[in-house]
């Protein structure tokens, strides 16, 4: 008798037709194939092995860039289930749409059958997936990325325990492209993109929307946010959880070196996306990163903004679609180096800043977390780390102040899932157009928002000791149009008074939306801000928040009465909290 993955191997093989199959065990001789495969296939290059031991640069299809929402489908038997914030299909259209495109998909191909866990191999919060993909690229990155081969089978067995993800690159042609999830048999089919998010089926799609759904149903999170440790001068670490949408700064705040160490302030990374989350047996909700390997922004990554990624990425990393210089190096704007003379740009064109940036502003590193100089000593720990604070935070302009604590649970829901923020390359489509974005998954969430939005109500009630609820803003702009705040390893003086709040101390004054600290709250010293642009900071402006309790609202009404009545009753009492502060 086969197994059940052997069961869906084959099935999977009479459909897509591969020249052959191989069953991938994640070993370093395996990954050499890999690379000679990929070598031979003529888009991934060799970088120079002296400055940048194994480390290759792969170029995708210019169409193939980003995540791409418009064809990410939720095929639930029914619209509702979906919500209407996610694109919907019949599992039955779904299917016989795809089906098609994948029969005879992988004829002169090699269909490999990829078995990875997705969180520390001890950890009872880990789980199995399975991707079968016709992509090399997809293979030796889903190893960085995850446990892939051996620690996955030994943990599957010969069960059915897993998450299917079946993954074709078709011919890359956007008017192919599908990535489909089965809620019903938790199921993810994904042809025409060899793109991170749309193709490393581990992340978004298994990660987020297919372990949110789980999540519902079994009692616990799957969230979209980075882990961090803070730790104190005492020695003591407090751990902390923040969901901010696509590229906007959870691997920086992560990984950040903190620029208040010689007071003895020190940020460990436990994770940079993703947290699973259960509810502990001390109360309090326990995450787990359940990634192996960061695929972070190039674009902005340098030696200043986040110098301990820079440290983890000489080696074993691969690079996608970033600028190649003639010394084989990779190169990206924001490297806070000179452009190098005769440079080639992410399509492998001589350079040309007329036509536009080196490196594609979605481009993009893949490197193991145990590389990073910052990593937690408890990253793999099966328990997870206890969490004390969950942050939100997107790119507003305006209007949100640069940090505020919610008045207590309920309260943060409802910061949550008013989030907004200004969209970025991380997806296809306009950047820079602000949309409201609940706890950074609007793209991800797996199901209808508003139960997702009960679900974190429900979590709230059920966890005895939940964390507090803050919500900051790195990108606040002055009348000149440049970020107020300097951003990256200052952000440590935000987490220092969320840590104070989250300890019963950090001065704060109580203003409509939450508590805001004062300036003096705020540990300030040797940082190079004016007083003038720190009370901007800091402020809430009633003019600003009108037409936002408009938008909320409206954004609300999507849901209609599935929308959970506190939600509403939040809202109310925002708009009750501005008019009986009277005018400002
Ligand atoms: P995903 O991997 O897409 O989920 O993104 P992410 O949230 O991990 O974003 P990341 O940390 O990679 O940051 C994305 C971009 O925002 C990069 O270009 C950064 O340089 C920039 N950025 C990050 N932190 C800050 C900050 O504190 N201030 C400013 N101004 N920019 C920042
Ligand atoms: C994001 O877009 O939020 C990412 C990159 O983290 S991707 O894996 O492509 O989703
Ligand atoms: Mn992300």
């Amino acid at each position: 008798m086969s197994s059940p993955l052997e069961q869906w191997a084959e099935q999977t093989a009479r459909l897509t037709k591969p020249d052959h199959v191989v069953f991938c065990d994640g070993s370093e001789q395996e990954n050499q194939r890999m690379i000679e495969e990929m070598l031979r296939q003529g888009h991934t290059f060799e970088l120079n092995p002296k400055t940048y031991p194994n480390c290759y640069l792969h170029r995708s299809n210019p169409n193939d860039v980003a995540r791409t929402e418009q064809v990410t489908f939720i095929c639930s038997q029914k619209k509702e289930d979906a919500g209407p914030t996610n694109n919907w299909m019949t599992p039955k259209d779904a299917r016989e749409k795809l089906t098609p495109l994948l029969d005879g998909a992988m004829r002169g191909r090699t269909m490999y059958v990829v078995p990875y866990m997705m969180g520390p191999v001890k950890s009872p919060i880990s789980k199995v997936g399975v991707e079968i993909t016709d992509s090399p690229y997809v293979v030796a990155s889903m190893r960085i990325m995850s446990r892939m081969g051996k620690p996955a089978m030994e943990r599957l067995g010969n069960s059915a325990e897993f998450v299917p993800g079946l993954h074709s690159l078709l011919d890359v042609n956007p008017e192919r492209r599908y990535i489909a999830h089965f809620p019903d048999e938790k199921l993810i089919w994904s042809v025409g993109s060899g793109y991170g998010g749309n193709a490393l089926l581990g992340k978004k799609c298994f990660a987020l929307r297919i372990a949110s759904m789980m999540a519902r149903e079994q009692g616990w999170m799957a969230e979209h946010m980075l882990i961090l440790g803070l730790e104190s001068p005492e020695g003591k670490v407090t751990y902390m959880a923040a969901a901010f949408p696509s590229a906007c700064g959870k691997t920086n705040l992560a990984m950040m070196v903190s620029a208040l160490e010689s007071q003895g302030y020190r940020v460990w990374t436990v994770g940079d996306d993703i947290a699973w989350m259960k509810i502990g047996a001390d109360g309090m909700l326990r995450a787990i990163n359940p990634e192996a390997g960061f695929f972070g922004v190039a674009p902005g990554t340098g030696k200043h903004t986040n110098p301990n990624v820079m440290t983890a990425l000489t080696s074993n990393t691969l690079f996608t679609n970033v600028g190649l210089t003639p010394n084989r190096e990779p190169w990206w704007e924001g490297m806070e180096s000179e452009a190098p003379a005769g440079m080639l740009d992410w399509r492998g064109n001589p350079f040309d800043p007329a036509q536009g940036p080196a490196a594609q502003p979605n481009s993009r590193y893949t490197v193991p977390a145990h590389q990073a100089p910052c990593i937690s000593p408890k990253w793999e720990d099966p328990e997870g780390v206890p969490i004390s604070a969950f942050i939100f935070g997107g790119r507003r302009a305006r209007l949100a102040p640069l940090v505020y604590q919610s008045f207590d649970w309920q309260h943060g829901v409802f910061v949550g899932a008013t989030m907004a923020s200004e969209t970025t390359a991380a997806a296809t489509g306009k950047v820079g157009v602000t949309r409201r974005d609940p706890m950074a998954m609007l793209p991800f969430c797996g199901y209808n928002m508003a139960d997702y939005f009960q679900h974190w109500l429900d979590m709230g009630r059920k966890t005895p000791r939940a964390p507090k609820v803050f919500h900051v803003n790195w990108f606040r702009r002055g009348t000149d149009g440049k970020f107020l705040w300097p951003g990256y390893g200052e952000n440590v003086r935000v987490l220092k008074w969320i840590l104070d709040r989250v300890e019963g101390r950090g001065e704060a004054r109580e203003t409509p939306i939450g508590y805001v600290p004062t300036r003096s709250g705020l540990t300030l010293d040797g940082l190079a801000v004016t007083p003038a642009a720190v009370d901007e900071l800091l402020s809430v402006h009633r003019a600003d928040w009108e037409p936002e309790l408009d938008d909320t609202k409206q954004f609300f009404g999507k849901f209609g009465d599935r929308l959970p009545k506190e939600l509403l009753e939040e809202h109310s009492k925002l708009a009750r909290r501005f008019a009986d502060a009277g005018p400002a």
